[in-house]
């Protein structure tokens, strides 16, 4: 017989991008969940931090968490849950007394008694202890100093956490010495490579924590925070990364879910890719290219592909601008969304040069020359009038008006 264990972390239920509801890719993936749950037979989740993406969940997110955990019951898999940086530890804490006769432990935020991390799990001849660490607050490892520095600051948030691991360590040591030990943790260890979904932790990221915290006692390490899957320092220890991608910098990366075996003292370990249920693309080029990739676009996707537009175009022309904003708000017959799109000049100066003649200097010429200037070399600019006076307008706000001579 052997512990089977599944490491994930960073659900992020309720999860928007860019207005893009990712429930049904939660959806589908806990459809594949629950699959592998079974066929790997599987004994204990783990879900390491960042259950919900907001503090106050919208009532569709906590209907989703609820629907999953009531299609895990029948399973009879061991569930841990611990709060992440972007979890209330009060919501995720509120059905604790419930979840619990139920074999579901959350961990919301740090307790009061340091005994109540632990999960002591036997199953047949073997067993495991699994520390269940959530996201540790300012205020849960440190006493702040009036009048302290940045430095001091950063400082003592390290050194505050160092302690707190310390003593999940040595508690570990008093009460459960000899067996195979795991340890959560939703934190920024450093050296691990961040996309551009996670939210700043701990003063910009300055106070990230190196490895050695975690000691030489635990067997495995299931982290929580960064989205993109990666060991950090040694193969043992390991963010299982977000299981969607949920920004357009997680474009590339494969999901996974880290498959984690107890057998004695011996813990080994295996990613398991999660299937990708979209893709998230960018698409780049001139108005042209970016219009041609997108009508020979081709999906196979379960769920319609979310797309960036990324344009570059030689010299600065309103037409472009036009036709991002066209190709943004056109019908794409559902195998493609695109959620936001931007558009770059590569000789915007030039350009401006171009406004000026020979031997004229742009210090003799105020903005709303300028800005006429530049109109009239547009032919497809029509209401030059209506386009001088809202330009003022803008002038006016910005409290430029002394430009204007
Ligand atoms: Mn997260």
């Amino acid at each position: 017989m052997s512990i089977k264990i599944l490491h994930t972390a960073d659900w992020h239920i309720g999860k928007q991008l860019h207005k893009i509801d990712l429930a049904p890719d939660m959806e589908l993936f806990f459809d594949w969940l629950l699959l592998c749950i079974q066929e790997q037979k599987i004994d204990v989740l783990l879900m390491s931090g960042d259950l919900f993406d907001q503090a106050n969940p919208s009532q569709a997110a906590m209907t989703q968490y609820y629907q999953f955990l009531k299609r895990l019951i029948p399973l009879s898999c061991k569930v841990i849950i611990t709060g992440g940086n972007h979890d209330s530890a009060h919501v995720i804490n509120a059905p604790k007394e419930l979840l619990q006769l139920l074999d579901i432990k959350v961990v919301g935020g740090v307790p009061e008694d340091i005994s109540e991390l632990f999960v002591d799990i036997e199953i047949g001849d073997d067993s495991v202890v699994i520390a269940a660490v959530p996201f540790l607050k300012d205020r849960d490892i440190r006493n702040a100093a009036p009048g302290e520095s940045y430095s001091d600051k950063i400082q003592l948030i390290k050194e505050g956490i160092a302690g707190y691991f310390k003593s999940v360590n040595d508690y570990y040591n008093s009460n459960y010495s000899g067996k195979a030990y795991i340890l959560m943790a939703h934190l920024f260890a450093q050296g691990a490579s961040i996309s551009d979904s996670e939210r700043e932790i701990q003063i910009g990221n300055q106070a990230s924590v190196v490895s050695a915290v975690f000691g030489e006692e635990p067997h495995y390490i299931a982290l929580g925070h960064i989205h993109r899957p990666q060991m950090v320092s040694r193969p043992f220890i390991r963010y299982s990364g977000s299981p969607i991608a949920l920004s357009f910098s997680e474009k590339k990366d494969v999901k996974e879910v880290v498959l984690v075996t107890v057998d004695g003292t011996s813990v080994t370990y295996e990613a398991l890719a999660v299937p990708k249920f979209r893709k998230l693309v960018s698409i780049t080029g001139t108005i042209e290219e970016v219009e041609a990739k997108i009508a020979a676009y081709q999906s196979e996707s379960v769920l319609v592909d979310l797309a960036e537009i990324i344009v570059e175009e030689e010299s600065e022309n309103i037409a472009h601008i036009k036709a991002l904003e066209n190709i943004l708000t056109s019908d794409l017959d559902g195998k493609l969304q695109i959620l936001k799109g931007s558009i770059h000049f590569k000789n915007t100066t030039v350009g401006t040069s171009k406004l000026l003649g020979q031997g004229e200097d742009i210090k003799d010429f105020s903005a709303v020359q300028l800005f006429q200037k530049r109109l009239e070399q547009d032919e497809s600019v029509t209401n030059s009038t209506e386009l001088i006076h809202a330009f003022k307008e803008i002038l006016e706000g910005l409290d430029a008006v002394e430009l204007d001579d």
